[in-house]
């Protein structure tokens, strides 16, 4: 490692603290030293299963934490034990959490760190590195709009600073001006990495010029230097001028967990670091200006480790998590605040397309609930490219209707920010196909986050879907099984404008993160009655939309177009009844089971293609639940098994229309 440059250090005390703060600090950064002396006692006793030591790096969490208010919001990573413990959390429910007990953060649901504790302004990490670094950009921007001088600490070891996620949030934080403090705890190893097969530069913050902000490197071993350095870009941050990039140099001095060793780091570097270790370095400047004497020291440490000890062996004697499938299960979801709401009984309706009855629900919600915060690329001025978002940014101002850099997973991980502090946000994805460039926010950050640690995540995203346009591989496809399969999701895929508009409106009202599937080739070829005003149409029932006697077809979004087409024409000699799901994810197996039971032969219609596609699931459950019902063999129409082709002529050898009618004739045949 090169020098470390600093901002401040022990012989520029500029921090302004007083010996009272001073006693306070070091207290801060004995506390997290003497806990983690006891874990590492406890791992090689096996009574802990897992432990990423932090032990010589505390200066960071510990100054970072003791810079800011008490709520500022700080998102910690697996080494940040200091950060809980300078917040004050109860240590004794900390501990259940580290051995998975009950009464632990997380009731045993998720490990060490992973939780988040609003009223102590925390929102814990994800395994994921880099994911949790854009929440803390929602998280500025809720203090932003609301005019409130807050401001949201991320931390990123130098490895995680390698993903797309760190990138995206950096750049979207500079260009909104957002009070974030980007927190790099550069250990130099990225788990047996060395920073110099990471990344090119010089120093990480230098970065930050490319993201026009400021890019600081502090001496991370340096408590105090910590603490004056996040002060200063704290104050930066309240003032409005945006975020900073602060690089704390220091180094690993233990393995990456307990188990994995250290073969692979030079033995003289643990020796230099050794002696710059920042709990003995701050104890000798306090010790050398008298503002600290050995009897204190030793005082304090003799008082807080019968302390820890107790602690300890409580968390050790509780009980495990006891539940059941049924709890467990209850706790994917937040409980769905949606009242049904039939619209006014004088309320009109008129004639609309699909894509307008999508665009008078977002604008009923935004003019109904300012915390409605709408973010996309494109959609500001320009109106989004299918002009959903038109004339909006005239109507609700460009704070609610935001154009966001060309990001999906940081857009993602903003709005998660934002719901965590009481926004309603909406996602727009530009095409749904680049929503994969946003999956791991939406599988593991938002769709998690519930049954993890209880909070609800109110976010919809809405995803332009399908093909039939002539649009290639990657502007047409339908991705819906990518996500059905994510329990703590909602999935919704409307086929008529009425619908559009209702599930929407449901949408926005429901607790939970919720995929809003919108089919483009609707968008302006189908038409509906759209009642004017606020109604929604509840997430969860499918809807009948043909009765009949003699076969079923299940479908959904641009399906049940083609199902009633198909239905029309075989209607000479049979009676096909249409079930519209609506909802793919929780969706309605009542109203799929009661038809096959009448009508004994069932086809399951969809665009995507075949294997592992929803359908498979739907015929799967016929199968186990109405086996004694049916005449003939559930038949799955859908997509090929193959990309979309671009081609229209090609485009239509995927497609299952041109299948369907024949499909369906074989079925009342068999
Ligand atoms: C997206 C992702 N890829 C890989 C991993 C596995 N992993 C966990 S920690 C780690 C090293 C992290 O290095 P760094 O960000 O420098 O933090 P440090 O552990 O050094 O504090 C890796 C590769 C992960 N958790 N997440």
């Amino acid at each position: 490692m090169g020098d470390v440059r600093t901002t401040a250090s022990f012989t520029t005390p500029s921090v302004g603290l007083d010996t009272d703060r001073m006693r306070r600090l070091y207290r801060a950064l004995l506390l997290p030293r003497l806990i983690e002396e006891k874990a590492l006692l406890l791992l090689r006793q096996g009574r802990l299963s897992k432990w990423f030591s932090g032990m010589g790096q505390e200066a960071i969490a510990v100054g970072v934490t003791f810079a800011l208010e008490a709520d500022d919001w700080i998102l910690p990573m697996h080494r940040n034990l200091g950060v809980f413990t300078t917040r004050s959390l109860d240590l004794g429910r900390l501990f259940r959490q580290l051995f998975g007990k009950d009464g632990g953060y997380t009731k045993g649901r998720d490990r060490t760190f992973h939780f988040g504790l609003l009223e102590k302004r925390i929102v814990g990490m994800i395994s994921h590195l880099g994911a949790t670094v854009p929440v803390a950009d929602g998280l500025a921007l809720a203090a932003q709009l609301r005019g409130e001088r807050r401001v949201a600490a991320t931390f990123s070891g130098d490895g995680g600073t390698s993903e797309g996620d760190f990138h995206e949030a950096v750049n979207l934080a500079a260009v909104w001006k957002l009070p974030v403090l980007f927190v790099i705890e550069n250990n130099q190893y990225g788990l047996s990495t060395p920073v110099s097969e990471q990344y090119a530069c010089a120093d990480l913050a230098d970065r930050g010029i490319g993201y026009g902000i400021p890019g600081v490197v502090v001496d991370g071993n340096d408590v105090l230097a910590v603490v004056e350095a996040v002060g200063r870009a704290a104050v930066r941050a309240r003032n409005g001028d945006g975020p900073t990039l602060l690089e704390f140099k220091t180094f690993r001095m233990r393995g990456h967990e307990e188990a994995s060793g250290t073969d692979y780091v030079p033995q003289h570097l643990f020796e230099e670091w050794s002696r710059k270790d920042p709990l003995s370095r701050f104890e000798q400047w306090l010790l050398t200006r008298g503002l600290l004497d050995e009897a204190t020291r030793d005082k304090l440490r003799a008082d807080l480790k019968p302390v820890i000890d107790t602690l300890v062996d409580e968390a050790l004697a509780a009980p495990d998590p006891v539940s059941s499938a049924e709890r467990e299960l209850a706790d994917v979801y937040a409980p769905s605040a949606l009242v049904v709401s039939e619209p006014e009984p004088s309320a009109g309706a008129a004639e609309r397309r699909y894509v307008d009855a999508i665009q008078d629900g977002l604008r009923e919600v935004m003019r109904r609930r300012r915390e409605t915060i709408l973010m996309g690329q494109d959609i500001a001025e320009y109106g989004g490219v299918f002009k959903v978002t038109e004339g909006f940014v005239e109507e609700f101002g460009k704070a609610r209707v935001r154009n966001t850099p060309i990001i999906e997973s940081g857009a993602v991980g903003a709005a998660l920010g934002l719901a965590l502090d009481g926004f309603r946000p909406m996602i727009e994805m530009q095409f749904g196909d680049f929503i994969t460039c946003g999956f791991n926010q939406i599988v593991n950050n938002l769709a998690k986050t519930h049954y993890r640690w209880g909070q609800g995540l109110p976010v919809v995203v809405r995803v332009p879907v399908g093909g039939g346009t002539g649009a290639g591989p990657y502007h047409s496809q339908n991705p819906e099984a990518w996500f059905t399969h994510v329990a703590g999701l909602k999935v919704v895929a409307p086929a008529t404008p009425h619908d559009a508009k209702g599930l929407l409106l449901a949408a926005f009202q429901d607790g939970n993160p919720v995929l809003y599937l919108e089919h483009k080739f609707l968008y302006r070829s189908t038409k509906g009655a759209v009642p004017e005003g606020y109604y929604t149409e509840p997430i969860g029932p499918a809807r009948v939309v043909r009765d009949g006697t003699a076969v079923t077809i299940v479908t959904w979004g641009v399906g049940v177009t083609w199902a009633l087409d198909a239905a029309d024409r075989a209607a000479e000699h049979a009676s096909v009844e249409v079930i519209d799901l609506r909802t793919l994810l929780p969706w309605d197996h009542e109203t799929v089971l009661a038809s096959v039971r009448k009508t004994g032969r069932v086809l399951v219609l969809h665009e995507a293609p075949l294997t592992g596609g929803f359908g498979a699931e739907v015929a799967a459950r016929i199968g186990q639940d109405a086996f004694g019902w049916l005449d003939a063999p559930v038949t799955r129409v859908a997509g090929l098994d193959m990309p979309v082709p671009f081609s229209k002529a090609l485009e239509e050898i995927y497609s299952p229309r041109g299948r369907l009618l024949a499909a369906l004739e074989a079925l009342l045949a068999y």
